[in-house]
């Protein structure tokens, strides 16, 4: 299941299209985690609001889709380049790494939503290895 040179050139040619768009694609991301996995809210319980549109989801989804922006960049060697991400995920936030998988796959419906011009079969193939690839590396600390 590694990513091919192919998938690597396939899912930066996405991303250089969707990332000036991140910011928006986090803050949906996050909001549907919440509405369609709703505990996945027990770790932002701390947040003053989980709405939909709330400053807080806003906020967070830009941090998170900054960590996909460094797995982009780090697209040959995720498991080092996320390392710092996974450890804090595993021994500060205590995140349960089952949780990772349910937020990347709202990320791909996300963008499936918002650029189904640009996912043509094969993008979405490539886009899949990568966030399963992503959330591979962010559980490499809980090992
Ligand atoms: Ni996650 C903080 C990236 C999945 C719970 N998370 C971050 C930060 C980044 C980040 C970046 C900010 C760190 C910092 O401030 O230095 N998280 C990512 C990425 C994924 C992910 C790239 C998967 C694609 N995180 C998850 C999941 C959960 C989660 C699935 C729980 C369901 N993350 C958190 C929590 C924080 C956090 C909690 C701290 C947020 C806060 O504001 O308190």
């Amino acid at each position: 299941m590694s990513l091919t040179n192919k998938d690597k050139a396939s899912v930066k040619a996405l991303w250089a299209k969707i990332s000036k768009s991140a910011d928006a694609i986090g803050a949906e991301a996050l909001s549907r985690m919440f509405a369609v996995y709703p505990q996945t809210k027990t770790y932002f319980s701390h947040w003053p609001d989980l709405g939909p549109g709330s400053a807080s989801v806003k906020s967070h989804g830009k941090k998170v889709m900054g960590g996909v922006a460094l797995a982009v960049s780090k697209i040959d060697d995720l498991t080092k380049g996320l390392l710092d991400l996974s450890e804090q995920h595993a021994f500060q936030l205590r995140v349960d790494p089952a949780n990772f998988k349910i937020l990347i796959h709202c990320i791909l419906v996300v963008i499936a939503t918002m650029f189904p011009n640009d996912l043509s079969p094969e993008a979405h193939v490539a886009l899949d290895k990568f966030l399963m690839a992503v959330a591979l590396a962010l559980s490499e600390k809980y090992r």
